[in-house]
């Protein structure tokens, strides 16, 4: 390969390494991953590593009968980093997919998983 396509792939590889620093990556979360929260009015919170766009980010609540719940994420300006909502929850495992908009325009997806247990 001649020295100057080397050049432009190696760049190419430097600006896909960037790029994808810049994707959104679940960091922390209320409830944590396979964690459990007792039954009730459930906040929900997922927290990401970068910014991402919460009006074009989804939150898909998953119950163990397979039903899909959509989830309203509450916007605030001052959590630019996380997708926050909120569900009346009866004991049972549930699953959030999520997926998430970062200002690069790049959409990453996931699954938290975890648990609601009988209140006490
Ligand atoms: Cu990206």
């Amino acid at each position: 390969m001649p020295l100057h396509r080397r050049a432009a792939f190696a760049a190419l590889a430097l600006l896909a390494s960037l790029d994808a620093s810049a994707h959104a990556i679940l960091t922390d979360s209320t409830p944590k991953a396979n964690g459990s929260v007792p039954a009730g009015h459930v906040a929900l919170v997922l927290k990401y590593n970068s910014k991402i766009d919460q009006a074009r980010s989804r939150l898909l609540l998953i119950a163990s009968d397979k039903s899909e719940t959509p989830l309203a994420i509450t916007a605030d300006a001052k959590k630019p980093n996380e997708l926050d909502s909120s569900a009346d929850l009866k004991p049972g495992s549930y699953v959030i997919r999520w997926q998430a908009l970062a200002l690069d325009g790049h959409i990453t997806r996931g699954d938290l998983p975890f648990t609601v247990t009988t209140a006490p």
